[in-house]
């Protein structure tokens, strides 16, 4: 059972997330052609070589999808836009249907009473950026400003918020470190300059909308609470490395304007030179900072004479999720005190992702997902308690609205509130969806 709209502050937002590339139908209406196709169509990579060309068809099935969340009884949608839907080759001449989308997603949402949440990148890196090197290039900076100033000129005066980034981790060191996301490298120095690079991004990109009088900007962190797998000194050390990366890397450049040591000890021969000198544009003021959290892992101290950051991942014991992610609501209240007290203070919070792909629904009834409503009810109460000792969490964001395509697995993990019958595409709200309509709207 879900804790009601009425056990949180009046002002709490509750809402839903997805994302361009993983819903929108990628080979439709005009969009260029992505990292993440290219990946997809390398053997390997990604499992059945699926990509997003048709995904859920959001393209053409906006309106329908824009009405299961006014049904739901969300405050907020958290979307993003898609750099090569907007700007096919990266840079030049705007894809005028792709800026049309976006108005029409705009304003069917404030048609509804719905709160649009933009996010300008979520993954989907215009195939002749990544040509150009990508994130490892230093002018993907100034190659994003301007794709900002395009998207947010033509709908930055309707959007309730807006953040550059999903997920900075992910964007650097799951793409360019483990080679486990588009553009598939293992590679440190490349690592470093991507890491580097995503953050000097936001920066140019908070500017540009700043210059465009927009407010209400963030940025968002994804983090996975990284625990020792054994109680010893060196199990201790290996997770304190892995937090540095995951958790502290980021959300310290943002706030902060410095990168933790543990993770200069590795990467601070490979950042590109100069890198103090950004911090001026890295740490632009911001609005909110946001949360994506799912799991924790555990880790140990990789076996001597491994390089840098000899650490290994342990299997943890706890129930998991179809992802093979286990289950750790109190990792939530964790970061969430975590960010306020080392970083943010009193700057509002949003969890801007958490949810689970489910099991019970791969087994059984596709429209039975009590593991789902499950999660979610430990995780808002997580945010309850947080939000009880005083920190300043504002809203929370269930991922995902549709089940989509979910990356290197594919469309095989169902994350949704909404069954996608991936022949028909027809969407079938399951039971978790029933369970936030009622949350919601008593
Ligand atoms: O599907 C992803 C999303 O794109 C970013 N955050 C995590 C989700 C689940 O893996």
């Amino acid at each position: 059972m879900l804790p009601h709209r009425s056990d949180f502050p009046s002002d709490f937002l509750f809402g839903a997330a997805t994302s361009a590339y993983q819903i929108e139908g990628h080979a439709q209406g005009g969009a260029g052609r992505t990292h993440w196709d290219d990946f997809a169509a390398t053997p390997g990579n990604v499992a059945g070589a699926e990509n997003g060309s048709i995904a859920c068809d959001h393209l053409n099935r906006m309106d329908e999808d824009l009405d299961l969340l006014k049904d739901a009884g969300f405050d907020v949608y958290r979307f993003s836009t898609s750099w090569a839907r907007v700007l096919p080759e990266g840079r030049g001449t705007p894809n005028a249907q792709g800026l049309d989308f976006y108005d029409r997603l705009v304003d069917g949402l404030l048609e509804r009473g719905i709160k649009p949440a933009a996010t300008l990148y979520h993954w989907e890196l215009p195939s002749p950026l990544s040509d150009l090197g990508g994130w490892r290039n230093r002018d993907i900076a100034s190659w994003f400003a301007d794709y900002t100033e395009v998207i947010m000129s033509r709908i930055g005066d309707r959007v309730w918020s807006a953040a550059p980034i999903n997920e900075p981790w992910c964007v650097a060191w799951l793409s360019h470190f483990e080679g486990a996301h588009a553009p598939g490298l293992r590679d440190i120095r490349a690592t470093a300059r991507a890491m580097h690079h995503v953050l000097l991004a936001h920066g140019r990109a908070t500017q540009v909308m700043r210059g465009l009088g927009m407010t209400n900007l963030g940025a968002v962190c994804n983090m996975e609470l990284a625990a020792p797998a054994q109680e010893t000194e060196t199990a201790r050390h290996a997770a304190q490395v892995q937090d540095a990366i995951y958790n502290r890397f980021f959300i310290s450049g943002l706030t902060k304007g410095c990168y933790p040591d543990e993770v200069l000890d590795g990467l601070g021969a490979h950042l590109p030179d100069g890198w103090q000198d950004d911090f001026d544009t890295i740490t632009q003021p911001i609005d909110w900072i946001g949360l994506n959290y799912y799991t924790r892992k555990l880790y140990d101290a990789a076996p001597a004479g491994a390089p840098w950051p000899a650490t290994v991942e342990v299997e943890g014991p706890l129930p998991k999720t179809a992802m093979n992610w286990e289950i750790y609501p109190e990792g939530l209240s964790h970061f969430l005190t975590m960010i306020q007290r080392d970083y943010t203070g009193d700057l509002p919070i949003y969890v801007t992702e958490n949810g689970m792909a489910g099991l019970s629904e791969l087994t059984g009834d596709p429209l039975s997902d009590p593991d789902r409503i499950a999660y979610l009810a430990a995780h808002l109460e997580q945010v309850q308690n947080a939000v009880s000792q005083g920190v300043p969490v504002k809203g929370y964001f269930t991922w995902s609205l549709l089940d989509n395509y979910e990356w290197a697995l594919g469309y095989a993990p169902r994350f949704g509130l909404i069954h996608v019958d991936w022949t028909s595409l027809n969407r079938y709200p399951k039971a978790s969806f029933s369970a936030i309509k009622e949350a919601l709207n008593s």
